[in-house]
């Protein structure tokens, strides 16, 4: 029997880089809770093929592949939920990517490439579905920050702007929408088990930092962000405004 504060039934997430990794996991969580998800990706053939294995899982999922940086297509993926009478009720701004250098080294297209894809997408996307969400009255967004959204590490500088920006953003979306019933909040992960961290986990001395620093004395799984992503998207956060929840093993809170 689900709990009514955290039931999801009748509503509809989109995820953005849900066909992988963090996004993926919370998805499942949320399609679990009684979500249908929009599954969302750059490539229409893994959006499909991450859509199949959604529901032959038993949950409702759709396809929706756009690219997150480009305006048009974000505009378009939009008309076309409206065409096809999909609400967007709950939005998790969650595509990102990581580039790795010393900010002296760092040529501007990549860091731009970042800062599009991890922050100025969230805007766009949180725009797109906000027009929709303040005209029913009711909405969720949950944009995916990190631990970088409080604390910087050298060689991640785009990374680290844009999710701090995404922590303010989260706020400015509170100031503007809580009016209007919708609960702008986020997410930071700390250093979680995913394909964007591979390299660090199988580097022995970057692991035996993280290990070291991370007063859990681990990595995090990605399955570990679905309760606070359920809580966040469901009516018991309903009084919750433009809040940042770390889920990083205690990192933010210790020297
Ligand atoms: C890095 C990592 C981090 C983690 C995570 C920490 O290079 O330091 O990629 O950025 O991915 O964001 O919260």
């Amino acid at each position: 029997m689900t709990n009514p504060l955290f039931d999801l039934s009748g509503k509809t997430a989109l995820v953005t880089g849900s066909s992988r990794g963090l996004g993926r996991a919370m998805a499942e969580g949320l399609a679990v809770a009684g979500a249908r998800i929009l599954i969302n990706g750059t490539d229409p053939l893994r959006v499909a093929e991450t859509v199949s294995q959604f529901q032959a899982a038993g949950h409702a999922a759709e396809p929706a592949a756009f690219d997150v940086t480009d305006e048009a297509q974000i505009v378009r993926a939009f008309d076309t939920f409206d065409a096809a009478g999909i609400a967007v009720d709950i939005l998790v701004n969650n595509a990102g990517i990581q580039f790795r250098k010393p900010m002296v080294e760092l040529a501007t297209a990549d860091w731009q490439r970042v800062i599009d894809t991890n922050l100025t997408s969230a805007f766009m996307i949180g725009r797109e579905a906000a027009r929709r969400m303040i005209a029913r009255g009711h909405g969720k967004v949950i944009n995916i920050g990190s631990l970088t959204s409080e604390l910087a590490r050298a060689t991640v500088a785009p990374y680290t702007v844009a999710k701090g920006g995404i922590k303010m953003l989260t706020r400015a979306m509170a100031a503007e929408w809580a009016e209007a019933g919708i609960q702008a909040n986020a997410i930071g992960p700390g250093y979680m088990i995913t394909d964007m961290n591979q390299a660090l986990i199988d580097n022995p001395s970057f692991d035996a930092w993280v290990r070291g620093r991370t007063p859990a004395r681990r990595w995090g799984k990605p399955d570990e962000l679905i309760g606070t992503a359920v809580f966040l998207a469901s009516p018991a956060s309903n009084y919750v405004n433009g809040q940042i929840i770390y889920v990083d093993g205690g990192m933010s809170s210790v020297l």
